[in-house]
């Protein structure tokens, strides 16, 4: 039997199985990863002839991660777990393709700083990135104007977004269609509406909501385990956030990937291993200087230059 696990509490798990009903299993210890006949799976017990082919890695069964089950005497016991296709970490949940970014136009203000750093440290999995722009109700034209043109330049680069009213949902027929079969993640600061934004597109499901004042006073957040819902035909969790967004495991050359709106002025700068900040005769300056890359962008790109040198100092 297979299914998906959607909720962990200790070794308590809530499988989706595939003909959509909600069992509770449990794993008995750690299962192995295990690679054979070029097919690799996580097996809880071995032959101890397979026990030395395999990887000495043991991993446990998370949120996400689709297993195998069988009914054992009176519960539900988990197998094997299938390779993970991504596997990530604060919040940890195996499988997810699809990250949602809330970023509210005001209250708190739109961080374009935290945008930046969210797509420089998720460059490397491969996700499907959307940027929801909340609160667009509270604040004026003018003002998600500016957002909005912004947001084109990042929607020039792949990123799509949506604008919302997470408290209305007047137009959330377009979020539905881009959830049907994916793994979604939905990812920002507290006080942004993603807790709103859940409620209003799964009937019943009363997350706590808080006003950001009060969330921070008691310095807190409202979401504290990680969860999926099935929701038109897909899964999303909600998440208190990547609460630590680091540049410990990334490197110059990663960064290089995340910023590929400089990728077409590259080709430009004299020197090869140009870093675009001090050199003369950079591809990447001459295009800021005529306003084709975001001052912004290229702001926040020397400032993780300097945060990703500094680190590496450190080791
Ligand atoms: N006016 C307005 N208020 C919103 C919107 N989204 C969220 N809020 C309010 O902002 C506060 C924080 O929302 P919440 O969903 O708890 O944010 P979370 O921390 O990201 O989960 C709550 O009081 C919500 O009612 C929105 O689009 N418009
Ligand atoms: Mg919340
Ligand atoms: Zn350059």
């Amino acid at each position: 039997m297979i299914g998906q696990i959607i909720k962990q509490i200790s070794n308590q798990y809530t499988i989706l199985t595939h003909d959509n009903k909600l069992i509770e299993a449990i794993a008995r210890g750690k299962l192995r990863y295990i690679e054979l006949d070029g097919q690799s799976s996580f097996y809880q017990s071995v032959s101890s002839k397979t026990k030395k082919e395999m990887k000495h890695q043991q991993i446990s069964p998370k949120v996400g991660d689709i297993v195998t089950y069988t009914f054992v005497s009176d519960h539900y016991v988990i197998q094997d777990i299938q390779p993970r296709k991504t596997d990530l970490y604060r919040p940890d949940i195996a499988n997810v393709d699809q990250l949602f970014l809330v970023f509210s136009a005001t209250s708190p203000e739109f961080s374009f700083v935290l945008l930046d750093k969210f797509l420089t440290v998720l460059s490397s999995y491969e996700l499907n990135i959307v940027i929801i722009l909340t609160k667009t109700d509270k604040v004026n034209d003018k003002d998600i104007q500016a957002l909005t043109s912004r947001l084109d330049y990042y929607k020039h680069m792949g990123y799509e977004y949506l604008r919302l009213n997470a408290k209305t949902l007047e137009d959330k027929d377009v979020l539905l269609k881009m959830l049907t079969n994916h793994v979604s993640v939905i990812a920002g600061q507290t006080g942004v509406g993603k807790s709103t934004l859940l409620n209003g597109l799964i009937p019943n499901l009363n997350l706590a909501t808080q006003e950001i004042s009060k969330a921070l006073g008691r310095g807190k957040h409202t979401t504290r385990h990680t969860e999926l819902y099935p929701l038109n035909g897909g899964l999303i969790a909600d998440t208190p956030g990547f609460s630590k967004l680091s540049f410990e495991q990334f490197d110059i050359e990663a960064l290089n990937v995340a910023f590929k709106d400089f990728n077409q002025y590259k080709p430009s700068c004299k020197f090869q291993s140009c870093a675009h900040i001090h050199e003369p005769s950079c591809g990447v300056k001459e295009a800021l200087d005529k306003g084709l890359i975001m001052q912004s962008r290229y702001d926040n790109y020397v400032s993780f230059y300097n945060e990703i040198k500094s680190v590496k100092r450190k080791y």
